[in-house]
């Protein structure tokens, strides 16, 4: 069966409890004050079975005062049930009821005529007749217009009727968001602890899953949930839901927090919108102004900063903005939020959030984020998306950034982020999503820091990759540094080592002089042997005395093409002089009968001083050639 949420809306006492009562049965004033009072103070509910649709309630408030009362109610209806009094007719909460109805984005509902027993049938047709002129040109136009009486019950039926058909073409909520239940009660019960209650817009919600309580970002678990009144094993997308909670107590819970699943969405204080000014406001909206900011259940208090070259929007008027929040709020692309003048409080218009996790702006950056603001506003998900990467240039977005701004499901995300790498509208840097642009600025960044150090130090392997990742993925995830090497590499660019990346066509020219040098400096190593000079000896012999540092670069060489190891400081041997000497040791080795040798005895086989047999046997200890044991060697 489905189950769609309708609202009262209008104002005060035109009959919208009575309305609900006579339809239900359920009086939706319980507190004691609404009773006593006789007006309707905070929102009230009461659900009716017609069959084939179940309905919940949401009765508000008509009173001017509790308007934010009526916000904390409205925001996740389908239908809206628009009440006029026939005895009184449009009064200034009828259309201001009906103004947040249409920023909120409500969609369908119908007009009902209460008190029809009161009124000729003269007066009835003048109603309705200012009626239709209310709703002329809105989603109400063409909607049913039912005159009744609670107090008769002349009609209720009819009323019935036509609510179970206009239920059922309301479309079933879109399966594409994550969970979200914004809180409009939460009290505690006696044996059961906090509840909640809410509309649940999107997805569903589980007995025993853990959610999180947004934006305090609290851990919780659902005892238990009722929808209607009755315990159910989970509540489903548009159901009017209570949910007993466990690992929380009801006082930290409030009136404007969401129940989103664990990690999913985050906290934010700043947002760009689009933003709909009333015809009817008393002014133009300005930068540093403070509105009152009414977004799921929440109200939050919150400054303008008007994000259009006029510097303002005027009535009537839509416009670009960033909304800066006293205190954290949660919202995803789309949501939509009513703006109330900070004093005296009244309606101003309402608007759409566009990007929930938005930076402040440079005012000179503005065509570009009208732009941005624009393609977020009309794009499509792949769109979008594309958007919100760009946005983080050289940080590059992680599916996690995407899922917090949207309210995607993963299977959502992945689709749009699909279609936007086939559009070539982003790049998967190994999994973070980055601009096409900023992919190839870093590319080319990294090209031209290698190729200047080629340069500058010819004789060098190439640029430590250390290097690049300071100087231009600082604010990168590691991630990218790895594809934009990744990239060039399978381009042919650039040759990544472990830690070193050159260019391709990158060899170390020697000059004659230096092969010369090259030659020489073997030479030296190669007829030593095993009893090679110090570096500085050997460039001495070289004839390098005035050029140390040179004569190191060209030893580099030397050791990178395995010529000359280093074994101990600044002690090399020519390789082939080790690798004879290794040869030695196992031969010998192999006619002991214990495989050992100590210092005195290498030193003989080797033919060396102890300045050179320590730092020798050390060296094969490393290789594993030998393994000390005391002070002896077991050549292995
Ligand atoms: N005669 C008559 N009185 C009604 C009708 N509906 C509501 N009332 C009365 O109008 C007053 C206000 O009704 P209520 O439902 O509290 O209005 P609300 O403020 O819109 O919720 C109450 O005294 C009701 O009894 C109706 O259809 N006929
Ligand atoms: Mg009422």
């Amino acid at each position: 069966m489905k189950s769609i949420i309708v609202g009262t809306a209008g104002h005060i006492d035109h009959g919208k409890t009575a309305l609900v009562r006579a339809l239900t049965g359920i009086d939706a004033d319980r507190l004691p004050e609404e009773k006593r009072r006789g007006i309707t103070i905070d929102i009230g509910f009461a659900d009716l079975d017609l069959g084939d649709v179940r309905i919940g309630f949401v009765d508000v408030p008509g009173h001017e005062r509790f308007v934010k009362n009526m916000l904390a109610g409205a925001h996740g209806i389908d239908l809206v049930a628009l009440v006029i009094a026939a005895d009184e007719s449009v009064m200034p909460q009828t259309r201001e009821h009906f103004d947040i109805c249409r920023l909120l984005g409500v969609k369908q509902g119908l007009v009902v005529i209460t008190k029809k027993d009161l009124v000729e049938e003269e007066l009835l047709q003048l109603v309705h007749a200012e009626t239709e002129d209310l709703i002329a040109g809105s989603f109400l136009e063409g909607a049913p217009i039912l005159a009744v009486s609670s107090r008769t019950g002349d009609r209720i039926e009819d009323l019935k009727t036509a609510l179970r058909e206009l239920g059922s073409l309301v479309p079933e909520r879109a399966s594409e968001f994550i969970t979200r239940l914004p809180i409009d009660r939460a009290f505690t019960m006696r044996g059961f602890g906090a509840v909640v209650t809410g509309t649940l817009i999107a997805g569903e919600v589980n007995e025993g899953e853990e959610l999180e309580l947004m934006p305090a970002g609290v851990r919780v678990r659902v005892r238990g949930v009722q929808v209607h009144g009755a315990a159910v094993t989970n509540a489903l997308a548009g159901q009017r839901t209570a949910v007993n909670l466990s690992g929380i107590e009801a006082a930290a819970v409030e009136r404007g927090m969401t129940l989103a699943p664990v990690g999913r969405l985050r906290p934010t204080q700043i947002i760009d919108a689009r933003v709909h000014l009333l015809d009817g406001a008393p002014r133009a909206l300005r930068s540093r102004q403070r509105i009152r900011v009414h977004i799921g259940a929440a109200e939050v208090l919150a400054r303008v900063r008007v994000m259009e070259t006029t510097g303002e929007i005027k009535p009537g008027e839509i416009g670009f903005a960033q909304l800066r929040f006293e205190s954290p709020i949660v919202g995803v692309l789309g949501d939509r939020f009513i703006i109330r003048s900070y004093s005296p409080q009244s309606t101003i218009g309402g608007g759409s959030v566009l990007d929930s996790a938005a930076a402040k702006h440079r005012w000179r950056d503005l065509g570009r984020i009208s732009v941005r603001l624009r393609n977020l506003w009309d794009g499509d998900r792949p769109q979008q998306l594309a958007e919100f990467v760009a946005d983080a240039e050289r940080h590059g977005l992680h599916r996690s950034e995407v899922a917090a701004r949207t309210g995607w499901r993963d299977e959502v995300i992945e689709a749009a982020n699909k279609q936007a790498l086939v559009d070539g509208a982003v790049v998967d840097a190994e999994g973070v999503m980055v601009s096409p642009e900023v992919f190839d600025e870093l590319k080319r960044d990294v090209l031209a820091e290698v190729a200047t150090h080629h340069k500058r130090e010819p004789l060098s392997r190439g640029l430590p990759k250390e290097i690049l990742r300071e100087r231009y993925f600082g604010h990168s995830p590691p991630e990218l540094l790895r594809a934009v090497l990744a990239q060039l590499e399978k381009q042919g660019a650039v040759i990544a080592e472990k830690e070193i990346v050159r260019l391709r066509e990158h060899t170390r020219e020697l000059s004659e002089t230096d092969k010369k040098l090259r030659e020489r400096l073997e030479q030296i190593y190669r007829d030593a042997a095993v009893e090679p000079p110090s570096m500085n000896e050997a460039f001495e012999r070289a004839g390098l005395n005035d050029a140390i540092p040179h004569g190191r670069k060209i030893l580099q060489l030397l050791i990178e093409s395995g010529a000359l190891v280093k074994v101990h400081g600044e002690m090399f041997f020519y390789r082939e002089a080790l690798d004879t000497l290794a040869k030695k040791l196992r031969d010998y080795a192999s006619r002991q009968s214990n495989r050992t040798i100590d210092v005195p005895g290498f030193k003989e086989l080797a033919g060396v001083s102890r300045k050179y047999a320590i730092p020798l046997l050390e060296y094969f200890d490393r290789q594993r050639v030998t393994r000390r044991e005391g002070d002896r060697r077991i050549v292995l």
